[in-house]
């Protein structure tokens, strides 16, 4: 609590600290509960960033300070009232900055903390069109950002240097564990070309980067008491990325039938009422703006991720388990094969969901 109030007592604050508890369930960051004393002062939130992950802090605040204010800035000329519900606000230290770097090293930011609202885990055919919408306004506000910004995690979702960074680990093979994932990697090399597309069209120039929020999943946003999203939160990955980021990611996650690490192998596959409704969410906001290359390519988007986080899995379990968390020891080759298995079956949904982006575009 004492390190707590001496790392609180360098952000400008209002208010006199009250207590200091853990929230949320993120595995990057370490996020607390700040309150303080009475019913005049907001309550705060206080993070510790993950400096091993995201290694440039002071690009990473700086993208996320230049995010914040330009959709401020956005809801302001729109007349939106009860704006700091809807964007997030950074408190800054004396120094002046949104970021606080304690004396053992550590990184800590605050920002206000929102009442009276919720976060969800489950993704349904109700809530997710709104999660589309909610992301694909949340590009839509940025597409005329005009402040460069920095990758934070650089070449973050790049097939090709996935691909590469899979190659090492079968070079190196430093667990001896080769041997056993070969039908993986065989599997993996004979769509391989096919998904490095995306960095294809980029060096083509008819593929744009723009500003993504790259963690695109139903637990980034913040609903109010009555169930409207209020604001997209969590935003350390917002970078320059393809769409295809944030839309494939979501549906990554939120349309398969089964968790990404479950064993339950019959059962993944893409629920197509999800795949439908988020799509129809997503262009209902983002279709103003992205290009027939984009939209062309959505389906592509929803193999891609699958198939990308195939690769990372099975990487990081060539290379012993150093990046993903696992609670037994072939954790990350199970959510490999869950990831590819997702793959094969999205594959089979190609037509559909072609057919699907073309009729909800024309309408
Ligand atoms: C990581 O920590 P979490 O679950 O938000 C990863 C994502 C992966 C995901 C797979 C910074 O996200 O890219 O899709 O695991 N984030 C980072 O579960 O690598
Ligand atoms: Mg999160």
């Amino acid at each position: 609590m004492l390190d707590f109030i001496n790392v609180v007592s360098q952000f400008r604050i209002e208010g006199a600290v009250e207590s200091v508890s853990p929230i949320g369930n993120g595995l990057i960051n370490e996020t607390l509960h700040v309150t303080t004393v009475g019913t005049d002062t907001p309550d705060y939130i206080l993070q510790r960033i993950n400096d091993t992950v995201f290694t440039d802090v002071d690009l990473l605040q700086h993208n996320i300070e230049t995010v914040t204010a330009h959709i401020r800035h956005k809801l302001e000329a729109q007349g939106e009232q009860d704006i700091d519900r809807k964007c997030l606000r950074f408190i800054e230290t004396s120094a002046g900055k949104t970021y606080y770097k304690d004396g053992n090293g550590r990184y800590w930011r605050m920002s206000v903390f929102i009442p009276d609202t919720c976060t969800k885990e489950e993704v349904n055919p109700e809530n997710a069109f709104c999660c589309g919408e909610t992301f694909g306004n949340f590009e839509q506000m940025l597409v005329d950002l005009k402040e460069p910004l920095g990758e934070t995690i650089p070449d973050f979702h790049n097939m090709e240097l996935r691909l590469r960074q899979l190659q090492e680990a079968v070079k190196a093979d430093r667990m001896g564990r080769v041997a056993s994932v070969r039908d993986i990697l065989g599997e993996l090399e004979c769509s391989a070309d096919e998904m490095c597309l995306a960095e294809r069209l980029y060096r083509k120039g008819t593929l744009p980067k723009r500003i993504c929020h790259c963690d695109t999943k139903v637990n980034n946003m913040l609903f109010d008491a009555d169930g409207k999203v209020l604001c997209v939160i969590d935003l350390d990955t917002v970078m320059p990325s393809f769409v295809f980021s944030d839309y494939g990611d979501f549906l990554r996650t939120g349309a398969n039938r089964v968790a990404e690490d479950s064993d339950d192998y019959q059962s993944v596959g893409l629920k197509e009422d999800i795949f439908r409704s988020f799509t129809e969410g997503y262009l209902g906001s983002a279709g103003s703006f992205l290009t027939p290359v984009e939209t062309g390519h959505l389906p592509y988007a929803v193999a891609l991720f699958p198939y990308m986080q195939c690769v990372r899995f099975l990487t990081d379990y060539i290379n012993g388990d150093i990046y993903y968390k696992i609670k037994y020891p072939e954790h990350n080759l199970v959510r490999s094969r869950n990831q590819l298995l997702l793959y094969r079956d999205v594959r089979r949904h190609d037509r559909m969901m072609a057919e699907f982006v073309e009729k909800t575009l024309k309408l």
